[in-house]
């Protein structure tokens, strides 16, 4: 049985007649009203990517806030060209968009958990509409539960007190949380005003996923400090306050088959051609990025590094194209902004510094670019660059490796502090604050013979064809169901 029958015989043997109920902050699907209809669009969203797939497998009800005032639906089966679970949406006022979404989850969670020097914000203002939020969402998933069983999947860190509010009305329910981005060392973490508030909604779970057991380690540290908790390292393991939570990691991945597919597929195909067209004609190596414009992706750093990498190996200029695609998030917020402009600003930089007649190293798309594309943009490289300085997991290096042809395939640039350098063991690592090594790694990889480049990519391909999406998901509710029989 492959992974994708496994999780279905899961949820249809061990999870019979139990409601399986998602909760994001994220819609799956975003949907656009215009004169010609809705049109259906995916964000460029890791937890999206990964859990949208299962959901379309096993059915259930995907919990998640929405924002545009001139969706009245509450409740919707998506996709809407092949329905196969509910989308319950809850509406957020401009308020609770800033003050929870913006304020607390983005300015303060999201620089609290990744070490990228980046000062969190702490407002009282914002932690007391993250609390309310937290409320609708505990309120609506019960809601939809009704009288039935259920297993509730809580996903990510705008949603942390979700477990607890859920426990203290349905004891009984059986649920998990996934945290997505990486839980910092306690020294880090120990400068949050509410944090005990935090560790309580989590502990609350029966099971706490992470993507690594770093991650993990941190967040059992992170307890014993701050928590009069008994914390069991054997197992892995919280006791607080009569109740157990697991503590285990999961590292998420993505549709395998399902991506192979695509590949195949003639939207991909359309615009293969295009993109042959546009570079390959006229250059001879071509390096992707796909990243939401985040300053924990390392953009910066990677086109610093492309910088030296002309600069000291001029025979690469004018043969060698970096493609970014660089899809636009948070821009409300003020290191957003920075972002942007800085980006831009050494593009420009760059580009001039190189640029001979029709040639710029650096072509940058700075807009949402639809699936099928980034498809191909991963089919048509030789080298992708994933540079963070500080990730979970990393999806987009998963994505390239699993677009790449058996024969003379590219090869992954990736950065050592993301999750998925502890999986990808035949990815090239780096540390992308090591501008010069980085640019000679970029020379060594273009240099790379085909076999290696051949015997590197099958390893990553069979790894990941391994340990796909639903696997992840299977794993994590297979230890859900353990502990409710345990
Ligand atoms: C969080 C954690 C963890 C990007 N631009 C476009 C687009 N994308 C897609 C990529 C990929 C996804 O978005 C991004 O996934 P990541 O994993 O890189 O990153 P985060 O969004 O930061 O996700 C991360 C993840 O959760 C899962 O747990 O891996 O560490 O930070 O699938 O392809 N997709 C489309 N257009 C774009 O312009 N269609």
């Amino acid at each position: 049985m492959d992974s994708f029958e496994g999780l279905k015989d899961l949820v249809h043997t061990k999870l019979r007649e139990t409601l399986l109920v998602v909760a994001s902050n994220r819609e799956p699907y975003i949907h656009l009203y215009g004169e010609e209809g809705i049109t259906e669009i995916r964000p460029p969203s890791g937890l999206v990517t990964a859990l949208d797939p299962v959901m379309r497998a096993v059915g259930g009800v995907w919990v998640a806030s929405n924002w545009d005032l001139q969706v009245e639906e509450e409740r919707v089966q998506i996709p809407i060209a092949n329905p196969s679970y509910t989308l319950r949406r809850i509406h957020l006022s401009k308020a609770q968009q800033d003050g929870f979404y913006y304020g607390f989850s983005n300015e303060m969670l999201w620089p609290l958990c990744h070490i990228v020097h980046i000062r969190p914000s702490f407002r009282r203002a914002d932690w007391e509409r993250y609390v309310e939020v937290n409320r609708l969402f505990a309120e609506a998933i019960l809601e939809e539960i009704e009288d039935q069983n259920a297993l509730v999947w809580v996903q990510d860190f705008h949603l942390a007190l979700v477990p607890r509010l859920l426990k203290e009305a349905r004891p009984d329910l059986l649920v998990g949380h996934f945290w997505h981005i990486p839980w910092p060392n306690p020294e880090a973490f120990r400068i949050c005003p509410w944090k005990r508030e935090l560790l309580e909604g989590l502990l609350a779970a029966d099971l706490l996923g992470f993507h690594i057991r770093y991650h993990c380690d941190n967040f059992l540290k992170t307890v014993g400090m701050e928590l009069e908790a008994r914390v069991i390292d054997e197992v892995s393991a919280v006791q607080y306050q009569n109740h157990t939570t697991s503590v285990k990691p999961f590292p998420i991945s993505i549709d395998y088959q399902g991506i192979k597919r695509d590949l195949q597929g003639p939207e991909v195909k359309d615009e293969l051609g295009k993109i042959q067209k546009l570079f390959r004609k006229r250059r001879e190596f071509l390096a992707v990025g796909v990243d939401r414009v985040d300053y924990t992706k390392g953009i910066l750093e990677r086109i610093q590094a492309i910088d030296r990498f002309l600069e000291k190996y001029h025979e690469y200029q004018g043969r060698f194209v970096y493609l970014g695609i660089g899809s636009p998030s948070r821009v409300h917020l003020h290191e957003y902004k920075r972002l942007w402009s800085d980006v831009l600003d050494l593009i420009e930089t760059v580009n001039w510094r190189y640029r001979a007649e029709q040639y710029r190293p650096i072509l940058f798309r700075d807009e949402h670019v639809s699936y099928p594309r980034i498809l191909a943009y991963y089919m048509s490289a030789d080298l992708a660059l994933v540079s963070a300085l500080h990730d979970g997991m990393n999806l987009v290096a998963k994505e390239f490796i699993v677009s790449q042809p058996e024969e003379d395939p590219g090869i992954l640039i990736l950065s050592q502090f993301t999750g998925v350098a502890r999986e990808l063991h035949e990815a090239i690592l780096v540390n992308p604050y090591d501008t010069e090594v980085f640019a000679d790694t970029i020379k060594t990889v273009l240099e790379m013979p085909k076999e290696e480049r051949e015997r590197r990519n099958r390893w990553l391909q069979e790894w990941i064809r391994e340990h796909d999406i639903y696997w992840w998901a299977s794993s994590f509710l297979n230890e859900m169901v353990s502990l409710k029989r345990g």
